[in-house]
C-alpha cells in the first residue's frame, strides 16, 4: 500500500513524464484534429477565382427589402470559378493588401473555427500583409471595437475544434443608430475593407443592413450561414437548392442522436423508463427529424407536422350537420397529449412499457393555443414599452406582477367594453396553466425578438398532460401491460394452475401472443371478482398467487427520465463533414471578398453530392428577407426554413412511424449512428435528411 502522507504529488507529476502526459490537456485527440488539414474543393486548388453572375435562380423579392436595401436588393447569385491566366490588373486587385474584420453571432456551431481558418489563410495566400481581426464577444464587439488580431499561432490552435472559442460570441444586434455609428467608427479605426459575419438568420438580417449602411464607405459586408437548429436553408423561387444546411446542423444532430441512441439501448435493457428528450432547434424541427432519422427512436413529434394536423373526425362530423369545424384544424397540447398516450399504451400493450422519445425544443410554436398566447404577450409587452417608454420586463419582475397587469387588462377590457387584446376569456385560460409555463411563456424575448423556447420545460408540461391521462386510461382499465403468453402459461404451470382454466377469465385477447387483462379487471378486487363470477375461485379462496403475479405484472407505472440535449452538442466539435463544409465556406467567404461582392453570403451548392462536384457560391442575403413579427411589431429579416412536410425526407420518417414506434412483439428498430468521427473518409458523410431528398428526388425523376 502506498503511503501517500510523505509524498509530493504536485512534484510527481511534474517529474513523471507518463503522469504529466495522462494528466496533460493536450491528447491524441486534440493532436490529431489540430494537425488535420480539411480537403478543399476543385476550385480553391487553382490559385485565382472569380466570381461570375448567374441569372438562372430568381427569388420572390419582398417590397419592404427592395425600400430598404436598394444598394443589394439586385445582387445576383454568383458563381466561385477558377481563372487560370487572369490579366495583372485583377492580379493586382486579388493581392492587394487588405484589413478585414470576422465576428461569430448568435449561437456557438460546430465548424466555426474552421470557417475563420479557410478566411486567414485564403487572405494571407493572397497577402501575407493583410491583417485579419476577430471582433471579440459577437457583434458588440464590433460596437465596441474589441477585436484581436488573428496570428498563425491563434488559428492553428482551434483548428478543427469545435465552440467558438477563439474569439467567443454574442447575441447581440446591432439595431440602433448609435450601434451603427459606433460600428462604422470601427471599421473606419480599423481601415476595414469587409466585414465576414459568422451568424443565423438574425446575424446574416444585421449583415444585410450593414452591406447597405456600409455599402457607401465601400466597406464589403459578407454573411456565413450558422446555426445548429438547421433553419437557414436556401431555394431559389422555381426550388432549387442553393444552400442545403448551415454548418454545424451535421455535428450537432449526431451529438445528440449518438446520446439518444445510447438512451435507447439503456431503456430497451432495463425496460422500465420512457426517456424523454427534448433536442435543440428554437423554432424549426429539423434536428428532431435528424435525430429520427439516425436513431429510429419510438415517437418523434416534429412541430410543423403538429400545425398541419386536421382533425378528420370533426370536419365529418360538422359535415353532417351542415356546418364546417374551423376548429378541426391544427394541434393543441390536450389532442396531443392523447396522440403520445395512445403510443406508449400500445407499446406496453405488447410488454413495452418504456421507450425513447423525440421532443423539438420549439414545439410549442406549433401549437394553437400556445402560438396565440406568445403573439398576443408579444403585442402586449410591445404596446407597453412604447406607451410608457420604459421596459415591460423592469417594471413587472416578478411573475405575480406581470399576472396582475394582465388581470388588469382583462378587467378593463370587460368593464369598459372595449377591445384589448387580452380579454377575461384569455385571463381565464392563462390561469389554468402551471405557474412555472406561465413564468416561461411570459420570459423577456432574446435582443432579436425571438421566444427563448430554451427557457422553458416544454416537456414537463407535456408529460404532466400526459402523466394524467395516463392514469386516467389506467383506472379505466386500458392502459396495461401486454403479459407474453409463453411467461403466463410457465408460470401458471408452476403453480400447477392450468393456464386455459384462467386465461379466458382473465385477458381480453386469450390466444395471442401478447395478452392483456380485461379493462373491467383494474385492482385485486375487481380480479377477485371476475375470477368468483365465473365460477375459477370460492368467494372464500384466496387467488392463487400465480394469477396474481401475473395481473400485477399487467399493471403499468409511467416512469419517466427527462434529459435536454443542446449547449452539449452545440459545444462538441465537429464532424469530418462539418470540418470540411465549415472551411470552405471560409474560402468561399474570401473569393467573395476579393472579388468586390457585398451583401452575399457564403454557401457551396451541390452539399448532398460527392465533394468534387461542389460549387461555391454566394447568395444575396437580400432576396431571402421577408417581414416577420418580432417583439409585436412587423420587422424584416432573413427568411427561416421550416420542414416542409412535403419533403421526400419527412414523408419517409412518416412512412416508419410505425414501425419505429415498434408496437409490437419483438425487437425495436433501433439505429446506431454511433459517435463523430472525425478521420477517415468522412466528408462523405452527411446529413441524413437531406440525403434522403436527393435519393428520393432522383429515382422519382
Ligand atoms: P443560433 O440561431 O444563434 O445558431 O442559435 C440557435 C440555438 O442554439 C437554438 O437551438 C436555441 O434555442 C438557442 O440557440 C439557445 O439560445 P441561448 O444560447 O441564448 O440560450
Amino acid at each position: 500500500m502506498l503511503n501517500d502522507k510523505y509524498i509530493d504529488f504536485a512534484a510527481l507529476i511534474e517529474n513523471n513524464p507518463d503522469i504529466k502526459q495522462a494528466v496533460s490537456n493536450v491528447n491524441h485527440e486534440l493532436i490529431t484534429r489540430r494537425g488535420n488539414k480539411p480537403s478543399i474543393c476543385n476550385v480553391f486548388l487553382n490559385e485565382y477565382n472569380t466570381l461570375r453572375e448567374s441569372d438562372e435562380f430568381t427569388f420572390n423579392i419582398d417590397k419592404e427589402a427592395k425600400k430598404r436595401l436598394p444598394d443589394i436588393i439586385n445582387n445576383k447569385v454568383q458563381y466561385v470559378e477558377a481563372i487560370s491566366s487572369p490579366d495583372s490588373s485583377y492580379k493586382e486587385k486579388y493581392h492587394k493588401r487588405r484589413n478585414i474584420g470576422i465576428v461569430f453571432s448568435g449561437g456557438p456551431a460546430p465548424g466555426g473555427h474552421n470557417v475563420i481558418a479557410g478566411f486567414y489563410h485564403a487572405a494571407k495566400k493572397a497577402n501575407t500583409e493583410s491583417s485579419i481581426f476577430g471582433f471579440l464577444l459577437g457583434p458588440d464587439g464590433i460596437v465596441e471595437n474589441e477585436y484581436v488580431e488573428l496570428t498563425d499561432g491563434i488559428v492553428d490552435e482551434y483548428s478543427n475544434l469545435g465552440g467558438f472559442g477563439m474569439i467567443k460570441t454574442g447575441r447581440a444586434k446591432i439595431d440602433s443608430e448609435e450601434k451603427m455609428c459606433l460600428s462604422k467608427e470601427t471599421c473606419r479605426r480599423l481601415k476595414l475593407d469587409a466585414l465576414v459575419i459568422v451568424g443565423g438568420d438574425d446575424s446574416n438580417t444585421n449583415a444585410a443592413f450593414l452591406a447597405q449602411e456600409m455599402n457607401k464607405d465601400g466597406i464589403q459586408i459578407i454573411g456565413v450561414p450558422k446555426t445548429i437548429d438547421g433553419d437557414i436553408q436556401v431555394r431559389d423561387s422555381k426550388g432549387t437548392v442553393l444552400c442545403a444546411i448551415s454548418f454545424g446542423f451535421h455535428t450537432a444532430a449526431l451529438a445528440f442522436a449518438n446520446a439518444i441512441s445510447n438512451l435507447c439501448t439503456d431503456s430497451s435493457s432495463d425496460v422500465k423508463y420512457w426517456h424523454i428528450c427534448k433536442v435543440m432547434g428554437r423554432v424549426a424541427s429539423h434536428l428532431a427529424l435528424e435525430v429520427a432519422l439516425q436513431t429510429h427512436a419510438n415517437i418523434t413529434l416534429i412541430g410543423e407536422d403538429l400545425a398541419d394536423y386536421t382533425d378528420s373526425r370533426r370536419i365529418e362530423k360538422a359535415k353532417k350537420e351542415g356546418a364546417f369545424d374551423y376548429t378541426a384544424f391544427g394541434m393543441t397540447l390536450r389532442h396531443l397529449s392523447r396522440v403520445i398516450c395512445d403510443g406508449i399504451v400500445r407499446r406496453a400493450a405488447v410488454g413495452k412499457n418504456y421507450g425513447v422519445m423525440v421532443i423539438p425544443e420549439g414545439i410549442l410554436e406549433f401549437i394553437n393555443e400556445i402560438q396565440v398566447f406568445i403573439i398576443k404577450f408579444n403585442t402586449i409587452i410591445a404596446q407597453y414599452n412604447s406607451t410608457h417608454d420604459t421596459d415591460f420586463h423592469t417594471n413587472f419582475p416578478l411573475l405575480d406582477d406581470k399576472l396582475e397587469y394582465l388581470r388588469r387588462l382583462a378587467k378593463t377590457s370587460r368593464e369598459e367594453g372595449t377591445f384589448t387584446i387580452w380579454n377575461a376569456r384569455d385571463d381565464d385560460l392563462f390561469n389554468d396553466i402551471p405557474a412555472f409555463f406561465q413564468e416561461g411563456l411570459l420570459m423577456e424575448r432574446d435582443s432579436h425578438g425571438n421566444f427563448q423556447f430554451s427557457q422553458v420545460e416544454t416537456d414537463k408540461v407535456l408529460m404532466g398532460l400526459v402523466k394524467d391521462y395516463l392514469d386516467i386510461l389506467k383506472e379505466k382499465g386500458q392502459y396495461k401491460i401486454g403479459i407474453s403468453k409463453v411467461y403466463y402459461a410457465k408460470t401458471l404451470e408452476k403453480g400447477n394452475l392450468y393456464p386455459d382454466m384462467f386465461g379466458p377469465v382473465l385477458f381480453k385477447n386469450y390466444g395471442d401472443e401478447f395478452l392483456i387483462v380485461k379493462e373491467t379487471i383494474t385492482s385485486v378486487k375487481t380480479l377477485k371478482q371476475a375470477l368468483v363470477r365465473d365460477g375459477i375461485i370460492q368467494e372464500s379462496d384466496m387467488i392463487p398467487a400465480e394469477v396474481e403475479k401475473i395481473f400485477k405484472k399487467s399493471v403499468p407505472s409511467f416512469k419517466t427520465q427527462v434529459h435536454f440535449y443542446g449547449y452539449d452538442g452545440r459545444g462538441n466539435d465537429p464532424s469530418g463533414f462539418d470540418c470540411v463544409y465549415a472551411y470552405n465556406l471560409g474560402l468561399t467567404a474570401f473569393s467573395l471578398v476579393a472579388n468586390g461582392a457585398t451583401g452575399q453570403m457564403a454557401a457551396i451548392k451541390n452539399l448532398e453530392k460527392e465533394f468534387a462536384l461542389w460549387e461555391p457560391i454566394g447568395i444575396p442575403i437580400a432576396s431571402l428577407m421577408h417581414i416577420e413579427e418580432r417583439k409585436g411589431k412587423l420587422d424584416l429579416v432573413l427568411e427561416k426554413t421550416l420542414v416542409d412536410v412535403n419533403s421526400p425526407c419527412f414523408k419517409i420518417v412518416k412512412a416508419l412511424r410505425e414501425k419505429w414506434l415498434g408496437a409490437f412483439p419483438g425487437e425495436d428498430d433501433y439505429r446506431r449512428p454511433g459517435p463523430i468521427r472525425f478521420v477517415g473518409k468522412c466528408e462523405d458523410e452527411r446529413p441524413l435528411t437531406f440525403i434522403l431528398n436527393e435519393l428520393a428526388r432522383s429515382s422519382l425523376d
